[in-house]
């Protein structure tokens, strides 16, 4: 049966595929994810542990995103708004990120989903 074993074989690459796009794609959440702890690590000129807008200035990475990542709109961005972020775009835990989800709660419109369940174990 030629036929059928060419049909398993399509079905066992086009498996492989999939596998091969989720790492691709898990892989960039977590490049993703270091650059804009290590953006957030940069732009932060006073080390104060936070990023307000006039540390910003010229940033065009960082700095469109700015508006995303202040959760609850006081011009600056926390390291748990940060995570928080990182959590909602990437999909990856952050230690922080429930608890700026709890103080912007009342500022977020409609109410946050529920969290994401863990990540898959990746790798
Ligand atoms: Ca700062
Ligand atoms: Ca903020």
């Amino acid at each position: 049966m030629k036929a059928a074993g060419s049909y398993a074989m399509a079905m066992v690459l086009l498996a492989v595929a999939g596998n091969v796009r989720a790492d691709l794609r898990s892989d960039y959440y977590q490049r993703a994810a270091t650059r804009d702890r290590d953006a957030f690590q940069a732009l932060d000129i006073n080390h104060d542990g936070v990023v307000e807008r006039p540390e910003i200035v010229g940033d065009n990475d960082f700095g469109p995103r700015f508006r995303d990542m202040d959760r609850n709109g006081d011009g600056v961005v926390t390291r748990d708004e940060l995570a928080l972020y990182i959590r909602d775009h990437y999909g990856i835990d952050e230690p922080g990120a429930a608890q700026a989800s709890m103080t912007t709660a009342h500022v977020d419109q409609p109410a946050p989903s529920p969290p994401r369940s863990q990540q898959a174990s990746a790798k």
